[in-house]
């Protein structure tokens, strides 16, 4: 299997009620490492660049404005099966379907408020590492 590398965030929600210890030991502890981390927040115009691909959904003005609603955590895991292995590790997008010992299952609220965000394959993935990283940032 190949080693790949993924952008993950752990979302307002979850910086807000002090959740990043508990999602990164998750991250950690499924064998991912972390390649790149940093705490930011966003401005309107680099959430909307971000989740361009849908602007034409009828949520996005209102993810838009969560997403810019408080810091986050953006980060470069890299390990085995990257991509997919941290998309199970989080779980369904919507927490009430989420499995059992997801990210979003232990802390999503809904289906907006769903406290992290995986690359969703290989091509988003390099695009999402390469929209929050310079290349001298994956120190890890
Ligand atoms: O990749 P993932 O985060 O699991 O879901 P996407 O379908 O890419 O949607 C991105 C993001 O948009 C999702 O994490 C929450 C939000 N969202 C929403 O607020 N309402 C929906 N009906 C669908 C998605
Ligand atoms: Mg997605």
């Amino acid at each position: 299997m190949a080693i790949e590398q993924t952008f993950s965030i752990i979302k307002p929600d979850a910086v807000e009620r002090g959740l990043i210890a508990e999602i990164l030991k998750m991250i950690t502890d499924s064998g991912l490492k972390i390649k790149g981390m940093k705490m930011i927040h966003m401005d309107r115009a680099k959430a909307e660049g971000f989740y361009a691909v849908h602007k034409e959904r009828p949520f996005f003005g209102e993810l838009v404005d969560y997403m810019i609603s408080g810091p986050v955590v953006v980060s470069c895991l890299e390990g085995e099966n990257a991509i997919e292995a941290y998309r199970k590790l989080m779980g369904a997008t919507n927490p009430a379907d989420a499995e059992e010992g997801t990210i979003r299952a232990a802390y999503g609220q809904d289906i907006q408020n769903n406290s992290c965000h995986g690359s969703d394959g290989p091509d988003t993935a390099k695009t999402e590492v390469a929209y929050f990283f310079n290349e001298n940032e994956l120190v890890g």
